[in-house]
Formats: structure tokens, C-alpha cells, sequence
């Protein structure tokens, strides 16, 4: 690394490729350069937060100007490497009409943590960076930290921003996780890869898919979207919305799945890995969630991104999955098991509060479409 930086010589232009050159060896699957501007989106997404779109996630207000601006998060700001991982192996998910009745878990979060798979990787790259350029500063953040990754990652020329607000590269689709450094260091830009700007053209798939009309063009309304409700939402799920929520235990790829660039053609799209992604599960038996306590949750989830939702959330989530199991196969082998268990949370005054009214809720939509008796 040493020597790369010293035939560098301190040229943005040596530095960006020698830059890529080490990504490339960290095994990211995309990387790019961009210069650490402010958003060009800076009014929509003010708008986004004054219209309460972010829900409860008050921590996205809490931060707003370093999210818009990435010389206020790091003062003296000049580049941002950017970086994605894909995740997706290519596998349709297995579904056993006949076995246990099951949730699915979004995607991202069957494998080891991202968060802990990019970051390591980036804080490697941040160290070699480091050592190479004493007197800049290097910030690796992925997802948590108040940066726009997704429009900082098209303007690096990963890929570009769909109708369903995620970053699509033609050829891997969305099935990608972003990370970056954001640096003093002044590096060279990388053109974009897919000039043009636009992935969509008339294609609206994803907003016509979408189970609770939660896209409208280049903008998710939080609120009812399954991977807010079933991840971030502390709260109880309005009945509506659970409804929609089909077999979604934990987040939702249904936008991704209907993609064109997402959806495997002709087997055309890219299956390599980096091995901490293989799935461990594509979903999980309700009545094992139901059975949880904490250390059976742990243990199951351990090392993943699925552990950010808690026991009551797992428990509601999957009680919302139960009652919609229920009302779309009634007679199913397990119906009674799963009605039964359902009823016994519902009366269970050990039980915490909010998964006792989701318990009750589902109930009264079972009784109310004439499916219990
Ligand atoms: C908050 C958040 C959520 C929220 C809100 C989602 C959202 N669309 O913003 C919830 C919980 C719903 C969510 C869900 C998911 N998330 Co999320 N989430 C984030 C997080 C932490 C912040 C996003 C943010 O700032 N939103 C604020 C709003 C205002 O942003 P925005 O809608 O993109 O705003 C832009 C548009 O308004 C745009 N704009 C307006 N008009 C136009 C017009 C054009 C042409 C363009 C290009 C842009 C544009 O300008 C704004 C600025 O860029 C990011 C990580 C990060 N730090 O960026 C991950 C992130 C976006 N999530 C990610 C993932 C994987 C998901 C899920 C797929 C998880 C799942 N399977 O369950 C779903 C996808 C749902 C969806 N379709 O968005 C990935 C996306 C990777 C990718 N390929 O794009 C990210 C980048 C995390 C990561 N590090 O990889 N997420
Ligand atoms: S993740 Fe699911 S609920 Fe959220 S916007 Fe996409 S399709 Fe809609
Ligand atoms: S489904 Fe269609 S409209 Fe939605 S992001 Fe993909 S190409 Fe764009």
C-alpha cells in the first residue's frame, strides 16, 4: 500500500485508481469516487421529513443538515469513496405449501450482518488510506451514519436511483448494500457507468406491486411500508396495513422481485457472493417465533441484521403473519395449532402489552371474515 501511494505521488488521478485497486481487493462488487457535494435533492427530502414520511424515525430529523450535506458531517469534506456488496445469490426462496406455516425475511438480512461485513472491510480501506495520507481524515459509515448513500453512490456511477427510490445497477439490479468513506483527501471522480440518469422510463412494476401503495415515483412514504412497519415501527401495526402485509415477517423485497433489472433473465444476472452473505434461512416457522423468549431469539438471529427488531416486534410481526396465513388457507394442517396459540397470547397477561392487542386485532379480523369460530 505504501508503495502504491508513493508512485502515486499525491495526483488525484493516481490516488482514485490506486483507491479503486484496493476495493477491488477488499472484494467490494462495485466502487466509485465522487466529490463530497451537498445534495442536489435537498428540498424533496425536507419535504419528505415535513410531511412526517419518515414516521417515527425522528433520528433522520435529528441530523438533517449533516444528511444533506456531507461537508457538515465531516468538516473539510472533499470526496467519498462509495461502495456496494451484492447480496442476492440468485436462489428463489423455497416455498413448502404443505410444511409449518412460515414468514419470509427480507434479503439483506438472511446472511451475516452487512453492516459488519462493509464496515470492516471499509475501516481496512480507511486505515490503508490513512497511513498513506497522514493529514487527511477518513470516515467509514454505512447505512447508520446521516449520509444520502443512495444518491451519493449514483453520483459516484454505481448505478442509478429507480422509481422505487433504490440504487439499480443494470446487470446486478438493487440487490445491493451500500457503504462509504467520506474523506478530506481530493480525489477524481469516476463517470458514471450508465449515463442517462433515468432506469425506470414507463415502467411503474414496483409501484403497482407494491402490497400497501407505499411508492409514488422516486419517493417511499415510510408509514406504510413493510420494512418500516415490521423493522422500525415500535408501535402497533394498523390493520390495514397488516392486512397487506402477506407472509413478510421481516422487511420486504416485493418492490425488488417485480424489478426487470432485478429479476434473473436467461440467467444473465451475476450469482457471485461474497460468502458472508449465503443465506442462513430465507424465512422462519411462526410458531417457533411465537415459542420465543429472549436467548432463543438471540441464538437465532445471532450475528444478523434480523436482530434489529426485538422480541415483541418478532412476536407481533409474526402474529400479523398467522392471521393473514389463516384468513388465505383456512384449512391448513397447522390452522388449528396457529388459532389456538394465537388465543392463548391474546389472554396471556405475562405477555407484553402491544403483542396482547395484536394478538386481539388479529383475532377480530379472523372473526370478522367469518374464519374463526
Ligand atoms: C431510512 C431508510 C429506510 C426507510 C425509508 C426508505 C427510503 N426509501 O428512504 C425504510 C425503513 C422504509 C427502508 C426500507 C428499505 N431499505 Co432502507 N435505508 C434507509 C436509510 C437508513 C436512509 C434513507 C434516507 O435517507 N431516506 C430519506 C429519503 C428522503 O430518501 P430518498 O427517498 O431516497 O430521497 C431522495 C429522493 O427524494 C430523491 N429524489 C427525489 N426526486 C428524485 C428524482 C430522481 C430522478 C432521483 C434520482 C432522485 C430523486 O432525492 C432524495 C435524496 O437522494 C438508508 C441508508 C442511508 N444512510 O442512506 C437505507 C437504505 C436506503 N435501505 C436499504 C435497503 C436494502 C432497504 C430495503 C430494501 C430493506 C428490505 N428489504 O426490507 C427497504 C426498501 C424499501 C424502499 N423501496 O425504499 C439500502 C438500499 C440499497 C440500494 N440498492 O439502494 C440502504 C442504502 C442501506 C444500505 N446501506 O445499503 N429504508
Ligand atoms: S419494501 Fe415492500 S412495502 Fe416497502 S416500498 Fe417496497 S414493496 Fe412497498
Ligand atoms: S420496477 Fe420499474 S419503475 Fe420500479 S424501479 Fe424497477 S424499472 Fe423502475
Amino acid at each position: 500500500m505504501k508503495g502504491d501511494a508513493d508512485r502515486a505521488g499525491g495526483d488525484p488521478v493516481d490516488v482514485t485508481r490506486m483507491v479503486l485497486e484496493t476495493c477491488r481487493n477488499l472484494e467490494f462488487t462495485l466502487s466509485g469516487i465522487c466529490d463530497a457535494s451537498p445534495s442536489s435533492h435537498a428540498d424533496e427530502v425536507r419535504a419528505w421529513i415535513s410531511a412526517g414520511r419518515h414516521g417515527s424515525m425522528e433520528w433522520m430529523e435529528r441530523r438533517l443538515e449533516e444528511r444533506l450535506d456531507p461537508g457538515v458531517y465531516l468538516p473539510g469534506a472533499a470526496s467519498m469513496i462509495v461502495v456496494a456488496d451484492r447480496y442476492h445469490d440468485g436462489r428463489r426462496d423455497r416455498i413448502d405449501s404443505n410444511g409449518p406455516v412460515r414468514g419470509r425475511i427480507a434479503r439483506y438480512a438472511r446472511g451475516r450482518d452487512y453492516h459488519k461485513v462493509l464496515k470492516g472491510r471499509l475501516v481496512k480501506l480507511a486505515r490503508a488510506l490513512s497511513a498513506d495520507h497522514p493529514a487527511a481524515t477518513f470516515r467509514p459509515c454505512v447505512d447508520t451514519a446521516p449520509i444520502l448513500e443512495r444518491e451519493h453512490a449514483m453520483r459516484a456511477g454505481l448505478g442509478l436511483v429507480g422509481k422505487n427510490t433504490l440504487l439499480i445497477e443494470p446487470g446486478h439490479g438493487s440487490w445491493l448494500l451500500l457503504g462509504a468513506v467520506v474523506s478530506t483527501l481530493r480525489l477524481e471522480p469516476t463517470p458514471s457507468r450508465h449515463p442517462g440518469g433515468d432506469p425506470c422510463g414507463t415502467c411503474t412494476r414496483c409501484i403497482d406491486a407494491c402490497p400497501t401503495d407505499a411508492i409514488t415515483p422516486f419517493s417511499v412514504d415510510a408509514n406504510r411500508c413493510i420494512a418500516y412497519t415490521t423493522i422500525e415501527h415500535r408501535g402497533d401495526i394498523a390493520p390495514d396495513l397488516a392486512a397487506s402485509t402477506g407472509d413478510w415477517l421481516f422487511g420486504c423485497d416485493v418492490c425488488q422481485e417485480v424489478c426487470p433489472h432485478s429479476v434473473r433473465k436467461k440467467r444473465r444476472l451475476p450469482l457471485s457472493i461474497h460468502s458472508d452473505y449465503a443465506p442462513r434461512r430465507d424465512g422462519l416457522g411462526l410458531l417457533e417465533v411465537l415459542g420465543w423468549d429472549d436467548a432463543a431469539r438471540n441464538t437465532t438471529l445471532e450475528g444478523t441484521a434480523a436482530r434489529r427488531a426485538t422480541l415483541w416486534m418478532w412476536k407481533r410481526n409474526a402474529l400479523v403473519c398467522a392471521g393473514n396465513a389463516l384468513l388465505r388457507s383456512p384449512g391448513r394442517s397447522d390452522a388449528e395449532a396457529l388459532r389456538a396459540r394465537i388465543e392463548a397470547i391474546a389472554e396471556d397477561s405475562q405477555e407484553n402489552a402491544a403483542v396482547r392487542r395484536t394478538a386481539a386485532s388479529v383475532l377480530k379480523r379472523l372473526v370478522d371474515s367469518g374464519e374463526a369460530t
